[in-house]
């Protein structure tokens, strides 16, 4: 099924209301026409300044996600200064281990204040914002795995394209998220907001009920100066296309109508999961501050969140 497409002459803050309100989503064009973030230009912008690299590695997606002991940014990260990133990514180093730069504030950084991205929010009458904007850089064929997040979030394209692959909130259990009781086990490094399956290839021998959720797939191109509207608590793959980098940048906001965020059960649920997840995370903390390398550890810990 295909995403809506708001037609870019008539993009006000009503029309993109009645998204808003259905928690439906929808791609926005016009609103970042003209510009490219292209290698050179975030080189230029973002220089010697340290960002958290996710090491996903090579053959993560060839094993069955049922055994992966790490998910999102439960993973392997490095600090890194974005001149050494970009010579991974010049060199396809960054293709070949999948070496991820995702959801990095971009608030220390001259790319942090600027009109075009801050106006957004006042075009599309999003208010709340709950966070920074957030970037994502990475090499072309990169995939972010199946999962969900509790806010609504807007991702905005801004080099190169990706794919994404959606599925409504109501096919959650036909989407085999990992149980909330592994937090108890693993903390934040896996997460009961991701599925166990592969969208593109699932398993139905083990995931049968995965088949009714294809009825409810939605699949669209972001293009660069596109956004993509994505409402709390609806399913979302993302892909990176092409071969070269792709960037994108991203923000969430509060729910609104808040009636959509109180009965969400993949919210309440996500809050049970951080509960069970507290032992855990507290331990690592207590083992960071003693840690020789702590700024380093605590970051880590930070951006799990
Ligand atoms: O762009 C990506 O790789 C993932 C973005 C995402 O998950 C989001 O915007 O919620």
């Amino acid at each position: 099924m295909e995403i809506d497409i708001l037609n870019t002459l008539s993009i006000n803050p009503e029309i993109f209301n009645r998204f808003k309100k259905q928690g439906k989503p929808v791609v926005i064009p016009g609103l970042l026409t003209g510009y490219d973030w292209d290698l050179n230009y975030l080189v230029q912008q973002l220089g010697n300044q340290e960002f958290l690299l996710r090491f996903y590695g090579k053959d993560r997606y060839q094993h069955d996600k049922r055994n992966w002991e790490s998910i999102g940014s439960g993973v392997t990260t490095k600090l890194l200064p974005f001149n050494e990133y970009a010579e991974l990514l010049k060199s396809h180093q960054a293709h070949e281990e999948d070496i991820y730069l995702a959801k990095c504030s971009l608030k220390h950084t001259p790319l942090g204040n600027l009109d075009y991205l801050a106006n957004i929010g006042d075009r599309l009458s999003l208010k709340h914002p709950v966070s920074d904007f957030n970037i994502w850089i990475g090499p072309g064929g990169h995939m972010e795995s199946l999962h969900y997040d509790t806010l609504d979030g807007t991702l905005m394209q801004l080099h190169g394209s990706k794919k994404i692959v959606l599925f409504p909130p109501n096919q959650l259990n036909n989407l085999y998220p990992f149980p909330i009781w592994r937090h108890l086990k693993n903390g934040l490094k896996t997460r009961s907001w991701f599925s166990q399956a592969y969208p593109e290839n699932p398993n139905f021998r083990d995931f049968p009920n995965f088949k009714k959720a294809l009825n409810y797939k939605y699949e669209v191109t972001l293009n660069r100066g596109e956004i993509l509207y994505i409402p709390a608590g609806w399913w979302h793959e993302v892909t990176a296309l092409g071969d070269e980098m792709v960037c994108s940048v991203n923000r969430f906001w509060r729910v609104y109508p808040t009636s959509r965020a109180i009965f969400s059960w993949a919210r309440w649920r996500t809050y049970l999961g951080f509960l069970l997840a507290m032992p855990s995370i507290l331990l690592s903390l207590a083992i960071a501050l003693f840690s020789p390398n702590r700024t380093q550890k605590i970051q880590q810990i930070r951006q799990m969140f």
